[in-house]
């Protein structure tokens, strides 16, 4: 039997009106596990900034504390705090305080360190940015870079891959030192066939890998789609390595999806219509 205690998760992002990413993925897909989302938008933009130019940008750093100190006021409690994309130096001081509210024995702080892709920095962030970030992470009990996200966090040069075990369990254990004791780290591959991720607990130095076949081409929004389906399926009860197994699942049906309906690859994945075959790889239908 499934606990009748309903869990609850922080989801601290931007909105991106159009292209799905961020909250605009992260709300439907952990919602749709049953798990209550509470959202924190730490920007407002029109779309994302990826690919798309003249988009608006709200920011919403000042919002931030007084959403902070209000939750704390009712008591909130979450069984997860999920952070991604981040806008500024001082959005990742906040959130490093928000941990402090509310991390406990019992919950778990899953940082994505949103701010690279294919051996490149985000147009809108700095190197010194990536620095911020590492500070961010040592706070986090699981973190879920992707490679060009990983090789910043250490200080090393990107590497495009194929990869083979003995580089990815370097990379593993060197993010590991940064704080964090879990690690689910995308983009991993030794072959120009399969694409997927690497699962690592420091603590018990297990590693497991979990592929799929790739689909050729970059889609906009994937690490977001992977990073919710992780937590979700977390919050019900799979462990590390059986989660990152589903969130490969489901972030690969996604893409195909979208691949064979030719969408541009801007405008984010079609996570939507996997959303039944995720409820059943979760067990809960
Ligand atoms: O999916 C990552 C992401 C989230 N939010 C915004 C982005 C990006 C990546 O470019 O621009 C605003």
């Amino acid at each position: 039997m499934r606990s009748i205690r309903q869990k609850r998760v922080a989801a601290i992002h931007d909105i991106s009106g159009f292209g799905r990413c961020s909250l605009t993925v992260a709300l439907p897909i952990i919602s749709s596990s049953g798990v209550e989302t509470v959202v924190m938008p730490t920007a407002v933009l029109s779309t994302h900034t990826g690919g798309f130019t003249g988009y608006t940008y709200r920011d919403l750093t000042d919002d931030m504390r007084p959403v902070t100190q209000h939750w704390k006021s009712l008591n909130l409690n979450f069984d997860a705090i999920y952070t991604g994309f981040l806008g500024s130096f001082e959005q990742q001081d906040i959130v490093v305080e928000f941990f402090e509210n509310f991390k406990n024995e019992n919950n778990l702080v899953i940082v994505d360190p949103v701010m690279a892709d294919n051996g490149e920095l985000y147009k809108i962030f700095t190197p010194e940015f990536a620095v911020g970030m590492r500070k961010v992470c040592k706070k986090a009990d699981i973190i879920i870079p992707n490679l060009t996200e990983a090789s910043l966090l250490v200080g090393e040069r990107y590497n495009p891959g194929p990869y083979t075990e003995d580089y990815i369990e370097d990379i593993l254990r060197k993010l590991a030192a940064l704080g964090p004791d879990r690690i689910v780290l995308t983009g991993v591959f030794f072959d120009d066939v399969h694409l997927g991720a690497a699962s690592y607990i420091n603590s018990t130095d297990e590693i497991s890998y979990a592929f799929s076949k790739r689909v050729p081409g970059y889609f906009h929004g994937t690490g977001d789609v992977f990073g919710s389906a992780l937590i979700s399926a977390l919050m019900n009860d799979f462990d590390l390595h059986q989660a990152t197994e589903i969130a490969v699942r489901f972030t690969t049906k996604s893409i195909q999806r979208t691949a064979e309906a030719e969408t541009d690859v801007r405008f984010g994945v079609n996570f939507e219509q996997t959303i039944p075959d995720f409820l059943k790889d979760l067990n809960l239908v």
